[in-house]
């Protein structure tokens, strides 16, 4: 089981430092299993972050893989061996709940009233309940299988990311109709649904539209339905959660509970769900037998677009713990993020400082298979099985990271390439890392990225350089 959430930051959880906020499930999951402190997602956003989840292709190889719109088609290829498709050799039954984000169908023009395919079912996945995009972006509805759910023939569904359609206010014409109000320039002023200003405009679909309250609940109960279909046989579940990511919207009974707004909310509602989904493994015999890894797509951010409360009521806490930058960064706060493997009475509980990436999945379930990949595909997905079974404590030697920028990091030297974007992301207030003077930092001693060594170390900068230059232009590092 893979429960991946969405922008949750390394400094998020107490089992990995935070002092403000409480997560006794993950604590305890943390200490049945390997907590990882050098875990990373592939990017420090989402869309990369699952494709190279899913692929073990570095998503920056590809053309088309940055933040996708709700209306995007599928990116992930056809024919190529994703994770799920390995368990399916294998004989295992896959199942995706939650958050997707990589796309719907052949083109941006869908008929968002029929089934819409390729999906996760053409790349792997057996069963799917899923919403199509983030959470703040249209359409915000569920589908399960390929198809929307309440879809009403009578009230058709229609989608545009460039104009207006139909007559349904929008946070720009009426921000008086908002109960949670969007932050100025970041967007979310398009349609407005549940009283939430979101990116992109929809028409239509009415009873299929979800309340942000309830989207975790009806995906948790949706988890637990596959858990329960599939229990006599293997199954491979990928449980992907919309928390933290904006809009944050508790569940009445989490509004408030953290007193770090709903930022801090939804992270206990997160954490709590992983408590309901750890009891029904046990109700179904089945704790023992399951392997459990939790992770996030991406770094922490604060400020994504609505007026949430996070920025005031942040109360010391530091989500992205002792690391510089967050989401959208090629500081480590981009993809240094919890990362978690538990596997009662199989796998011994540790800390882990090795090395490893989400990349690095595919490979490591391929050995545990003993499905092989081709040649071609997941060309960058190492095989670090022994790592993640706590029988090795070796990592990665080379990991290459995504913010806007690229970075390599190999020995705890970690290279940012010279790019020509911002340094500060204004609307978030994230440091991304970018800088047009090459950045080079000694991990061991100054995990904060505070002192840049390029000046004093040129023969290191041009090897790192050379060496990241290597990697793209070899095509694949496997
Ligand atoms: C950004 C959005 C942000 C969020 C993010 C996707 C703006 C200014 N901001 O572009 O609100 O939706 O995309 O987050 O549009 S992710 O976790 O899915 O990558
Ligand atoms: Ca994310």
């Amino acid at each position: 089981m893979i429960i991946y959430v969405d922008d949750l930051g390394y400094g998020d959880l107490s089992c990995y430092g935070a002092t403000q906020i409480e997560t006794p499930h993950l604590d305890q999951l943390a200490k049945e299993g390997i907590r990882f402190t050098n875990g990373h997602s592939t990017s420090a956003t989402c869309t990369p972050s699952r494709y190279g989840l899913l692929t073990g292709e570095y998503p920056w190889r590809k053309e088309g893989t940055g933040v996708l719109p709700g209306d995007a088609a599928l990116i992930i290829p056809e024919g190529i061996s994703t994770l799920p498709v390995l368990f399916q050799r294998a004989g295992y039954r896959t199942g995706v709940v939650g958050k997707w984000h990589l796309g719907l169908g052949k083109t941006v023009e869908k008929d968002w009233n029929k089934e819409i395919s390729p999906g996760p079912k053409e790349r792997g996945f057996d069963y799917s309940f899923i919403f199509p995009a983030t959470a703040d972006r249209v359409p915000t509805v569920f589908m399960e299988n390929g198809r929307v759910l309440g879809l009403d023939p009578s009230d058709p569904i229609l989608v545009d990311y460039e104009k207006k359609v139909g007559t349904e206010p929008t946070g720009e014409e009426n921000p008086e109709l908002l109960k949670m109000k969007a932050t100025a320039n970041h967007g979310h002023n398009n349609t407005i649904v549940n009283g939430i200003g979101r990116i992109g405009y929809m028409s239509g679909g009415t009873k299929a539209r979800w309340t942000d309250e309830e989207v975790p609940l009806t995906f948790l109960q949706k988890a637990k339905d596959f858990m329960g279909a599939e229990r006599d046989r293997p199954f491979l579940l990928f449980y992907s959660l919309t928390e933290p990511h904006v809009p944050r919207m508790p569940s009445t009974y989490f509004k408030g509970k953290s007193g770090l707004g709903y930022r801090g909310d939804v992270i206990l509602q997160m954490d709590w769900a992983v408590g309901e989904i750890r009891k029904e493994l046990e109700h179904l015999g089945l704790s023992k037998n399951t392997l459990i890894i939790f992770t996030s797509d991406n770094g922490p951010v604060v400020n994504d677009g609505y007026q949430d409360e996070a920025v005031v009521r942040q109360n010391g806490h530091l989500p992205s713990g002792p690391f510089r930058g967050g989401k959208y960064s090629a500081f480590e706060g981009g993809t240094r993020v919890p990362f978690i493997v538990a596997w009662p009475g199989k796998v011994k509980p540790a800390v882990s400082d090795a090395l490893v990436s989400q990349i690095d999945l595919i490979s490591s379930f391929s050995s545990f298979l003993g499905q092989p990949l081709a040649a071609a595909d997941a060309p960058d997905s190492q095989n670090l099985l022994p790592t993640f079974l706590g029988k090795s404590d070796k990592g990665r030697q080379v990991l290459v990271q995504q913010g806007g920028a690229l970075a390599l990091v190999k020995d705890n030297w970690k290279y940012i390439e010279p790019n020509k974007g911002v340094a500060l992301n204004k609307l978030t207030n994230t440091e991304t890392g970018n800088s047009d003077v090459p950045q080079l930092y000694d991990l061991g001693t100054d995990k904060g990225e505070t002192r840049n060594l390029a000046p004093e170390y040129p023969q290191k900068v041009k090897e790192m350089a050379q060496l990241l230059q290597q990697l793209k232009v070899a095509g694949r590092s496997r």
